[in-house]
Parts: structure tokens; C-alpha cells; sequence
């Protein structure tokens, strides 16, 4: 199967573009990004929410360049280089994207320089939130693709496959504050930033899938309560500043996520939820 992942476009667009641009001198804590990918953009809104001085670099992770599986041998976007901050030219690499996002808190936690944190400092609070993050990343995100993988030769229906999304992103929305709009209420957190790229793109599956993700735009039924404090929630989340201004105009999307949508992908991503297995 030809890698058609390699083929795409190789520049941010509309407001990723002009970030980017900001971000393009030379510096030496370096986010190594792809435009389309979510869990980019994950690290991308850390630096935006943290204003951290940082340098972009985009690059095309399906290309697995030997420079690039050198810093990251598992050859994934989002890959951190940190600085060794010892007067040499040393870094060390990170990776994944939940990972380098509580590096990012952790490691620029002054709040008079860097603002609020980004998780709560009580324990519980702080582990209720890994826990969420963890749901998101391991129920949330997987029924997502594969929604947006569907094709007519699935084992499963399109029904069975929206109803496996909403069905975790409901008890998600049962553990948010009440009143938001964010999960942790006023304060925009990891939790809400873990979640953001992907409640951008659902849009996606409306674009690709006969009836769309299901999700009431209005009312709800039964569950009307829940599916108002969710469209609060995704409103508050996509419109914050971060979130539109580390993304990039919305035909790209359109045009890198169809090989999702016919489920031709060679990524990871891809093969994983094909094959039925764990992303990576
Ligand atoms: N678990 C990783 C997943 C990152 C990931 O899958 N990135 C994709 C782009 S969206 C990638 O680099 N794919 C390269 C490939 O599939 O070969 C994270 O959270 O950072």
C-alpha cells in the first residue's frame, strides 16, 4: 500500500501560520509539530496557555527522517527537545503529548511569569484530573477514529460506532463542574487542553459520516441536562484563544482527515484502530 501519508501538505495555514511564524527563530526549546495532528496541538496550546518562549518546527513524522527517530525512536508528533540549560548545546528529548504537557506546567511554574497551572494542586484533585485525561486518551479519542474509520465493510454499524463514542464521553461530562464552562469550572486545565483538538475535529465526522456524530446540537432527550453541559464545554473549549490560534484553516483538515474517512491511512493512528489495537 503506497504511503500516502507523506504526501501532505507541508505548511500551517490561517492562524497556525501566523504562530508559527512568531515562533520560527531560532530558540532553544523546541516543539517538533505537524499541522494536522491533534496531539500537536495539545503541546501547542500548553505553550500558547503558558506563553513560553519556544521554537516551532514543523515537520512530517510519516517521512520518519533518521535526525527525527533519533530523538524519538517511536517517530511521533508532538516530540519536545528541552534544553540542558548548562551553557552547552545539549537537549534531551520528550515525547508524548500528555507527558510534554505536564513537563510544560511543571517545568514553567512560576504563575507570575507563566500564569495559573494547569492542574490543581491538591492530590485528589490532581489525580481525578490524570484520570479523566487518561479516560479521554484511552475511551474518548479511540471511539473517535473509529467513528471517522468507519466504512460499510466494518464488522460494526455506524450507529454502534456513534453510540460507543457517546457512551464515553458521557460519564466524562458527569465529572465536570456543574457549572464550567471548563471541566474544573472557570479554570481552563490539562483536562480541558487533553480533549480540545479532537472536540475541534468532530466537525470531521459530520463532514464525512452519513448522520454525523450524533451528538444533539439542541435538546437532547433523556439526557438533554448532560448534552447542554457538553455543548458548554465545547464552545468554551474551541472558541479559547489557544485552541483557534493553533489551528489552521479548515479545509486542510478536510482534505489530511479523508484518508482517515475512507480508512486508507497507513499512520499508527490509523492501523491501530483498524487492527483493533491500542493507539499509539
Ligand atoms: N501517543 C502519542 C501519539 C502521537 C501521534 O500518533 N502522532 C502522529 C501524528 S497525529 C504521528 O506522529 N504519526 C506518525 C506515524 O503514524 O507514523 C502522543 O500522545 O503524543
Amino acid at each position: 500500500m503506497a504511503n500516502i501519508d507523506t504526501s501532505l501538505p507541508p505548511e500551517t495555514t490561517g492562524a497556525a501560520a501566523q504562530l508559527a511564524t512568531r515562533h520560527s527563530d531560532e530558540h532553544p526549546l523546541k516543539l517538533y509539530g505537524g499541522w494536522f495532528c491533534p496531539f500537536v496541538q495539545r503541546s501547542w496550546i500548553t505553550l500558547f496557555e503558558k506563553n513560553i518562549p519556544h521554537q516551532y518546527v514543523e515537520i512530517n513524522p510519516y517521512k520518519k527522517e533518521a535526525a527525527f527517530v533519533a530523538m524519538n525512536p517511536r517517530g511521533l508528533v508532538p516530540t519536545l527537545a528541552v534544553p540542558v540549560n548548562d551553557g552547552s548545546k545539549v537537549r534531551r528529548p520528550l515525547f508524548e503529548s500528555n507527558i510534554i504537557c505536564e513537563y510544560l506546567d511543571d517545568a514553567y511554574s512560576d504563575e507570575a511569569t507563566y500564569g495559573p497551572h494547569l492542574l490543581p494542586s491538591d492530590p485528589y484533585e490532581r489525580a481525578r484530573c490524570r484520570l479523566w485525561i487518561d479516560h479521554i486518551s484511552t475511551r474518548i479519542i479511540p471511539a473517535f477514529y473509529k467513528l471517522l474509520q468507519h466504512t460499510p465493510e466494518k464488522k460494526y454499524s455506524l450507529d454502534q460506532a456513534r453510540e460507543e463514542l457517546q457512551s464515553h464521553i458521557k460519564p466524562f461530562v458527569t465529572e465536570m463542574d456543574p457549572e464550567g464552562p471548563f471541566f474544573l469550572g472557570t479554570s481552563f486545565s490539562l483536562v480541558d487542553i487533553c480533549l480540545a483538538p479532537w472536540a475541534k475535529r468532530l466537525f470531521l465526522i459530520d463532514y464525512y459520516k452519513d448522520g454525523g456524530h450524533g451528538i444533539p446540537q439542541s435538546g437532547g432527550g433523556e439526557d438533554e441536562n448532560l448534552w447542554a453541559r457538553w455543548r458548554k464545554w465545547a464552545i468554551a473549549t474551541t472558541d479559547r484563544e489557544s485552541v483557534t490560534a493553533t489551528w489552521s484553516s479548515e479545509e486542510r483538515y478536510i482534505l489530511a482527515y479523508r484518508r482517515y474517512a475512507e480508512d486508507t491511512t497507513n499512520s499508527l493512528v490509523g492501523q491501530a484502530t483498524r487492527e483493533g489495537g491500542r493507539l499509539p
